[in-house]
């Protein structure tokens, strides 16, 4: 069922939240900073936009979601896990071989997951496969693709941007998680991406710029995404890598990072008291 009350939705992302920093907690390894900061979007998602069914998890018809920055399946599993598609006792297995949730997400595994990803760079390629099949079969279904802003420095992506463009992607939209931040720095120390609502304009897409952490604006992004017709969206989400975790946000080096004990404690304590 679709969720339209803001605060709810603010309620179930800080559940997530909380998942995300038990499973990497538990596991002693894995990405929080960058699975922190598409809580949110993802939250907004799974329960306000997408046409989805965890009962029925194969449906032909249902929008499709790929993760193309695998490293945060924390994020991704938490969502899933609030859906009902995978059994809360998974969340203590995350990274083991005896569980289904391993380090990044396995379509053959987990219900729910649509791609399997880890390599970054692929994903929009897999989701413009998604969206012209769904034009083709007129199924009607809607392919959301999340990726990072560290991510789109490789080149693949950007081939992949012109397709979405050649084929008039229009039920497809991307999401840049712009955090700033990758796997050890800054996005502009790194190779910076300057003008990134420009670059994608200039690839054909219709572009939309929202503060990734703030529901409302993450729900009039993608209504607005739905409204545009004969171009590709996407969605350039400021988002701040380690959101709701005070000594994790804006910091490279809780990339991919657990939490010592006493780390966790403070984290839980800022999670269950809202901030
Ligand atoms: C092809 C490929 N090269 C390198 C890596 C290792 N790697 C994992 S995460 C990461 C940085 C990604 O940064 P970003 O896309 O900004 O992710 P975020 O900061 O949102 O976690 C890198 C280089 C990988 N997973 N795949």
């Amino acid at each position: 069922m679709k969720i339209t009350d803001v605060e709810e939705l603010k309620k179930i992302a800080n559940q997530v939240r909380i998942d995300i920093v038990n499973m990497v907690y538990e596991a002693k390894s894995g990405h929080p900073g960058g699975s922190l900061s598409i809580a949110d979007i993802l939250t907004v998602l799974y329960f306000n936009q997408m046409n989805i069914d965890e009962k029925n998890p194969k449906s032909a018809q249902r929008d499709r979601f790929v993760l193309s920055k695998g490293h945060c399946a924390p994020a991704l599993y938490s969502i899933l896990i609030e859906k009902g598609y995978v059994p809360r006792e998974e969340l203590k297995k995350f990274r083991s071989v005896e569980g289904i949730l391993q380090g990044h997400p396995d379509m053959n595994k987990v219900p729910g997951v649509d791609m399997t990803t880890g390599s970054l760079g692929q994903g929009l390629s897999v989701a413009n496969g998604m969206a012209l099949a769904s034009k083709m079969e007129h199924e009607g279904y809607r392919v959301y693709c999340m990726l990072g802003d560290g991510e789109i420095e490789e080149g693949q992506v950007w081939e992949a941007a012109m397709t979405s463009n050649k084929y008039k992607l229009d039920n497809l939209c991307a999401i840049v998680d712009y955090n700033g931040l990758q796997i050890d720095g800054k996005v502009t120390e790194v190779k910076g991406l300057d003008d990134l609502e420009g670059k994608f304009k200039s690839f054909g897409f219709n572009t939309i710029v929202i503060d990734g952490n703030n529901i409302e604006q993450i729900i009039d992004g993608f209504n607005s995404a739905k409204l545009c017709k004969g171009k590709p969206s996407v969605i350039i989400a400021k988002t701040i890598k380690g959101k709701g975790v005070s000594f994790m946000e804006n910091k490279a080096e809780w990339h991919g990072k657990a939490p010592n004990e006493e780390e966790y404690n403070q984290a839980m304590e800022e999670l269950k008291g809202g901030k």
